[in-house]
């Protein structure tokens, strides 16, 4: 149905316009890429998908005006909720449900156009089908392993990794039966002599159901730990089906979202795994499965932990010139970036010279712990990268490590049988002194001791980061006052 501005306006407006939101698209991702200039990437993206919207209601009249305003609404009110009630530590499961719907509706939407176009002209190309088949099994394996995903994440699901004979079976079938059924759908007239009909069309709904059931035997043996990479590489899915349902729909600005989103995903989840030093291969059939026992830990820490008090540290913090702070999930949990960062400007304040070590995969997301930091008002300026950061451990007084574990374990440069075996970490040890922020001995998230926290140089402050963070604020400020 051609509506208000396809009356008007020839076709090439819609393309122009398409390519205007592409161009927009692609500059916002460019902006996201510094933090200073994320915010505004942001508001381009959401500019070129509202351009993108809009000239599409209002070229094909696809909505009428009540359920178009109706959607509006539903989705509004859902959108700024989710926006001011999810913590950023939940972020990674709701980035997860957002996969898993951008990737059913790419499914959904390439088989309404195959009804649609059944009912029609009834002219099913090899083109249509054939992208049809792809979106639907890469959008509904997105959907049912974003679910699992997101739920493992949020403890709904078990988190434990599980792989079974059994479960490998189940995955080979589900596979088998999506793609024989994604072949009988693109070559069925000629191979069976008929002209297409509706009756095709349950073919794709049995490419749907198997892929979903694929999606859920895929995510459900992977340990909870590994969602992060999941979800990255789920996101990359999702925008591999949103271009492929753009083939079917022949809409460009949907071909080209989709190639971003699966291209900047598949980007993500290498940097990711490259971090962690893992393959792809190892986070899907492979586990993370550090779990040393009581007895290991034992013989790592008995008689080697020092521990620390505010009192110590505020004394450290007094005669030190060059301060490196590293922070970790545990900061994220706490919620103790505040209190890092007035701890931060007392010591500028008195010309200790200030800055933060950030790994690539401290926290559970990708920029975690730079994102916190930002929103306590730290310059970017201050963030060191691993890189970065790494030689100048020898030339400072003092590492306070709040939150942070796998990220500084040395057993990744020492043993090689460790699960974190090779993962590039953060050599604070190097620094004169260690002081290391965490509630107990307990280990992060690979499951395993750490030797750091028995080093020489190291004392443990041992408290709630965000408590422990206001103690060193409270401290610094008596003393110098
Ligand atoms: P972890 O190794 O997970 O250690 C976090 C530590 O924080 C824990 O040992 C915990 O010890 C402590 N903690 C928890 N709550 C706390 C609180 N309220 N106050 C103070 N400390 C608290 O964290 P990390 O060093 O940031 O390393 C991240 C890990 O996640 C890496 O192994 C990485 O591979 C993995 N990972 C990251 C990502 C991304 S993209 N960031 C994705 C997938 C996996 P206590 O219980 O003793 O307090």
């Amino acid at each position: 149905m051609a509506g208000i501005l396809a009356q008007q306006l020839p076709e090439q407006a819609l393309q122009f316009a398409y390519l205007v939101s592409g161009i927009m698209f692609i500059q916002g991702l460019r902006d996201m890429t510094h933090p200073r200039t994320a915010t505004r990437g942001n508001l381009i993206s959401s500019g070129g998908m509202f351009l993108a919207v809009a000239v599409t209601i209002l070229w094909f009249e696809i909505l009428t005006p009540a359920i178009l305003a109706a959607g509006l609404l539903i989705g509004g009110v859902v959108g700024a909720y989710l926006a001011v009630a999810v913590e950023t530590t939940e972020m990674p499961q709701l980035v997860g449900l957002f996969n898993g719907f951008g990737g059913g509706a790419s499914a959904v939407v390439a088989g309404a156009e195959l009804v649609d176009v059944l009912a029609g002209s009834g002219d099913l190309g090899v083109g249509l089908t054939a992208s049809a088949a792809i979106a639907a099994i890469i959008g509904s394996v997105t959907f049912s392993g974003s679910f699992v995903a997101s739920g493992k994440l949020h403890g709904i699901v078990g988190e434990s990794p599980v792989s079974t004979n059994v479960g490998h079976a189940l995955k080979v079938t589900f596979l088998g039966v999506a793609l024989v059924a994604g072949a009988v759908l693109v070559v069925q007239p000629s191979l069976f002599g008929g002209v297409p009909t509706a009756e095709w069309v349950p073919v794709y709904w049995v490419i749907v159901a198997a892929a979903l059931l694929l999606g859920i035997f895929l995510v459900v043996p992977i340990g909870g730990a590994d969602m992060p990479v999941v979800i990255s590489l789920l996101n990359s899915y999702s925008g591999l089906a949103a271009a492929t349902t753009g083939f079917v729909l022949n809409n460009t600005v949907l071909i080209i979202a989709g190639t971003l989103v699966g291209a900047a995903g598949m980007i993500l989840t290498i940097i990711m795994c490259e971090s962690m030093n893992r393959s792809l291969a190892n986070v899907f059939f492979g586990g993370l499965g550090g779990d040393d026992t009581a007895e290991e830990m034992e013989d790592i820490y008995e008689g080697q932990i020092t521990e620390t008090s505010p009192e110590e540290v505020t004394m450290l913090l007094e005669t030190a010139e060059r301060v490196v702070i590293v922070p970790g999930y545990g900061m994220a949990v706490a919620q103790a970036q505040h209190a890092v960062a007035e701890l931060v400007d007392l010591l500028e304040d008195s010309g200790v010279d200030v800055e933060f070590g950030i790994h690539p995969v401290a926290g559970r997301m990708p920029g975690h712990m730079n994102a916190l930091l930002a929103e306590a008002d730290v310059p970017y300026d201050k963030m060191r990268e691993l890189e970065e950061v790494n030689p100048t451990f020898s030339q400072t007084d003092l590492v306070i490590v709040t939150g942070a574990n796998d990220v500084v374990n040395p057993r990744a440069n020492e043993d090689d049988d460790s699960p974190i075996a090779g993962m590039p970490i953060l050599n604070v040890e190097d620094a004169r002194h260690v002081v290391v922020n965490k509630r107990s001995l307990s280990p992060g998230f690979s499951g395993i001791a750490n030797p750091l926290f028995a080093r020489d140089n190291t004392s443990m402050l041992f408290g709630d980061a965000k408590a422990s963070m206001q103690s060193l604020v409270n401290e610094y400020k008596e003393s110098n006052s």
